[in-house]
């Protein structure tokens, strides 16, 4: 039995398929983890979305919310603000079984954790000042939102927006729980104390001071484990400071990865068939 974590799938569908292949996964002993931004911006986010809910629901996967998969809430909850041009959320929205998948979507998790290894899945990060239990306990605090009968208010009127930056455990109401959707599923850099900067995106070696990835930092309270996050493309395959980082641009003609728990082996799959869509800034690896 091996554990897979996958990461950012984008719509790549045929890649994912590909990669499988390769690894010879085995849908009936393994475990497959994907870092979430399941959806959007690929050819194939529908497949996507249908792949790992059918997995998911047999408990052969898990799944986080990234920051994309959260945008298709929104888009589902008509929405439109944060449409963009480069979207490629049409298929699911008119699909038959569009209520199944988004219903399905909401109830996923903003952090995984492995029953046996210390070791969890998020979509982007757990900011320095949070130890693995109090982060599962703020994820909770998202994932109940969620799961509500009223969650389109939630994701259409309080959700979006980057400020609080700054944590303290006082905040209250829908600005804590923006903090904490932020921290988990757009954050890449942020200071010492988890003030989060959304400006930076590209790859670190930049004077950023006073901000940093946010997993470099001395005193980072979640050091006990292994973390495994996507979301970062242009920080490609980084295995260091007790972090693994899997997004390595298959949408942008990067790789796809597998990254094996067991065997702590990385598998990954070349994409160069993606072209780079037109908006999309960031260098190719
Ligand atoms: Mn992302």
């Amino acid at each position: 039995m091996a554990t897979y974590i996958i990461g950012d799938l984008q719509g790549c569908f045929d890649e994912l398929q590909l990669l499988l292949q390769e690894i010879r996964y085995q849908e009936n002993e393994d475990q497959l983890w994907f870092v979430g931004d399941i959806v959007n911006r690929g050819p194939k986010s529908l497949e996507c979305l249908r792949f790992v809910k059918e997995l998911q629901q047999q408990g052969k996967a898990q799944m986080v919310l990234g920051n994309h998969d959260i945008h298709l809430l929104a888009a589902y909850s008509g929405l439109k603000r944060f449409q963009s041009k480069s979207d490629t959320l049409t298929p699911i929205l008119e699909a038959e079984d569009a209520d199944e998948l988004i219903d399905w979507l909401r109830r996923q998790p903003l952090i995984v954790c492995h029953p046996v290894y210390e070791a969890v899945m998020v979509h982007a990060g757990i900011p320095p000042q949070w130890e693995i239990t109090q982060a599962r306990a703020l994820a909770k605090e998202v994932e109940v939102q969620l799961q509500s009968a009223d969650w389109q208010t939630f994701v259409c009127e309080h959700l979006f927006g980057s400020e609080p930056d700054e944590w303290q455990d006082s905040l209250r109401g829908w600005e804590r729980l923006r903090y904490i959707v932020n921290a988990f599923a757009r954050m890449r850099y942020c200071d010492a104390n988890g003030k989060l900067e959304f400006h930076l995106k590209s790859a670190p070696g930049k004077a950023t001071a006073p901000f940093e990835p946010w997993f470099v930092f001395p005193g980072r309270k979640n050091k006990t484990h292994e973390i495994f996050f996507g979301h970062w493309s242009t920080l490609g395959a980084v295995d260091a400071y007790h972090i693994h980082a899997t997004d390595t641009g298959c949408l942008w003609g990067g790789k796809l990865t597998a990254y094996c728990l067991e065997s702590k082996q990385r598998h990954t799959l070349a994409c160069p068939q993606n072209s780079k869509p037109k908006d999309k800034k960031t260098k190719k690896k």
